[in-house]
């Protein structure tokens, strides 16, 4: 079992593939997200299957009619999961996880960059209670903020913990795992490499018998 969770950000869809085949032997799943999808499409997601569970990043933040029909575009291209912000509300939330079938569906609860402390810190914990009662599969949580991280793991109860900002953000893949992240998600400091497949290795070894 893998805890590495691929962010697949690059705009080139050959070297998406590439990427995708040479590290899934390592990985949990990939994430995919605006920077691939509006270069190479939404076939990307099918294609990308074939190698791990795509979860489609799209941070869903609308009315529910709207995230409903996104979420559906997500399912039919095959998608394990989505990724839709919580600060919208519980219905938009409710009508994500209606349409989401088997998919899971991740709730942002607190973003890993400086600026989530302008607005979006204030409401973590009402978001993290909100995601539990409406059964969403679980949350996103800071890797760059391990004290908050496990603040989250203590309110989250069963939900599933995907921690965004190990690497190129400052965050420690260990220390993320250690503070209650079920999973890591990692960027540029794998697909960024020169050799991706040996840096999606050395993530797996670091977090796998943690
Ligand atoms: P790197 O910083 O290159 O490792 O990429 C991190 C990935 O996680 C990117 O795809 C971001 O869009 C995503 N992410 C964050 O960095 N911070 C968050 O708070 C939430 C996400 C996310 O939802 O995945």
């Amino acid at each position: 079992m893998s805890r590495v969770i691929l962010a697949l950000d690059v705009t080139d869809m050959d070297k998406a593939k590439k990427i995708a085949k040479e590290t899934s032997e390592y990985l949990h799943a990939i994430k995919i997200g605006w920077p691939l999808v509006l270069s190479a499409g939404m076939k990307i997601v099918s294609e990308l299957s074939k190698y791990s569970p795509i979860i489609c990043d799209f941070k869903v933040a609308d009315i529910p009619n709207t995230t409903k029909l996104i979420v559906e575009q997500a399912k039919r291209y095959g998608a394990s999961g989505i990724i839709v912000h919580g600060f919208v509300g519980h219905d938009s939330l409710h009508a994500a996880i209606e349409a989401s079938g088997n998919m899971k569906v991740y709730v942002v609860a607190e973003m890993s960059h400086p600026g989530a402390l302008d607005f979006m810190q204030v409401h973590t914990e009402k978001i993290v209670e909100m995601a539990k009662k409406e059964g969403a599969t679980g949350l996103i949580a800071p890797a760059t903020r391990p004290e908050r991280l496990r603040k989250i793991r203590e309110l989250a109860g069963n939900l599933e913990i995907l921690s965004p900002g190990v690497g190129a953000q400052g965050g420690s893949a260990k220390k993320a795992i250690e503070s209650g992240a079920d999973y890591i998600i990692v960027g540029r400091s794998i697909y960024n490499q020169e050799n991706p497949k040996e840096a999606a290795r050395r993530f797996y070894e670091e977090t796998k018998s943690l």
